[in-house]
């Protein structure tokens, strides 16, 4: 090799010896390889030289320039791999028991109105419960009055697991196991049986802008002596307002469902279109919200209660669509989407 190319090797070599990061380094592959670089200016040296110099000296020139070019990208990748543990390192310790940063998530709105129906009917007195998700025939039909080939049925055709048992179409599915549970304290104690149990349901339909195949509802029961009509409109109207925290136009109507007498449907004037129509509202500018009525005698008796001493109310709110209206959610399908983007705007509530 040539005593100039043999000084620039040996320059280059120390040079890339002291280098600490990525923009030295930088620095230097301009310096030998760019286009006024040393190697370069060898290359542009041998104008003046014979064929046979140009072909000795052109070799010995692309072989040093080829042993820089891959030396720099051997120390390219050893500085990233330095930078990598140095960003390890400083870190400090992973621990994989550490509660999660929540300021990165958002609860989902149905968590959230679900929240605050609790926390408004526990201010009143009500026990919140959990209850299966998977219920026999007798809970979600039998001990509701609605016996095998009611056509009530028809309305809520479900998923069915092979031992019989389905995957509940209502939340009332879990009212005979509440009156069992607290019909003693009611008979003994003379204290009103006051419960309510959000859950998750499921039925096999199509569905549209405002029905899911799987929803949200929440249920709620009182049971004792002397309860009426006007308690269950009390305790509708003071959720609603509670939850909305502004004043909304609802209506009651006959609503038959075999297992209360007399039946109502509670429904809300729309939100997403001030009652003038729209998909969200089937078009009709009223949102069924919370069907309701005065338990049916059958079903306080298959509870193990005198439905000649007892009188309760329940009702079966709409969870999803109670979302939908307080955020202006036009269609329940996004709220089973599991798009971050549309579900991240609830994280204000939090
Ligand atoms: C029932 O499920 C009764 N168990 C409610 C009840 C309880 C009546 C206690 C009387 C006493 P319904 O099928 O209408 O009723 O459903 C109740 C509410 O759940 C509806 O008003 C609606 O808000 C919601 N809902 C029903 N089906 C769907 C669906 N496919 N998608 C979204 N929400 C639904």
């Amino acid at each position: 090799m040539s005593e100039r190319a043999e000084s620039i090797r040996q320059e280059f070599q120390q040079k890339l010896g002291e280098v600490k990061e990525a923009l030295e380094l930088e620095k230097i592959r301009v310096e030998y390889l760019g286009k006024k670089g040393h190697i370069t200016g060898l290359l542009k040296s041998m104008k003046d030289f014979t064929a046979e110099e140009k072909k000795n000296f052109g070799r010995q020139v692309n072989l040093l320039k080829a042993e820089v070019a891959d030396a720099i990208a051997k120390k390219t990748v050893e500085l990233k791999e330095l930078e990598l543990e140095k960003e390890i390192n400083s870190m400090g310790e992973f621990d994989v028991s550490a509660p999660l940063d929540l300021s990165r998530g958002s609860y989902h709105p149905i968590t959230l109105v679900q929240r605050q129906c609790e926390n408004v009917f526990k201010s009143m007195g009500f026990a919140v419960e959990d209850y299966s998700e998977i219920v026999t025939d007798y809970e979600c039909f039998e001990s509701l009055n609605i016996p095998k080939h009611h056509p009530a049925r028809d309305m809520q055709d479900t998923y069915y697991l092979e031992n019989g048992q389905l995957l509940k179409t209502q939340t009332s599915a879990a009212q005979n196991a509440i009156y069992k549970k607290y019909r003693d304290a009611l008979v003994n104690d003379g204290i009103p049986i006051k419960a309510i149990f959000p859950g998750r349901c499921f039925r096999n339909e199509a569905t549209d802008a405002c029905h899911e195949n799987t929803f949200f509802q929440m249920e709620g029961v009182m049971v004792g002596e002397d309860i009426s009509i006007s308690n269950l409109i009390f305790f509708m109207k003071t959720m609603l307002s509670e939850v909305f925290q502004r004043d909304i136009k609802v209506r009651l109507r006959p609503g038959f469902f075999p297992f209360v007498e007399p039946g109502f449907e509670l429904d809300i004037n729309c939100l997403i279109c001030g009652g003038e129509g729209c998909p969200s509202c089937k078009h009709s500018g009223w949102l069924e919200l919370c069907p309701c009525g005065m338990i049916h005698p059958e079903v306080l008796k298959a509870g193990g209660i005198d439905p000649e001493k007892y009188t309760g109310f329940a009702f079966g709110l709409g969870m999803t669509r109670l979302a939908m209206m307080k955020y202006g959610i036009k269609d329940i399908r996004d709220l089973n989407s599991g798009s971050l983007r549309s579900l991240s705007q609830f994280t204000d509530d939090k």
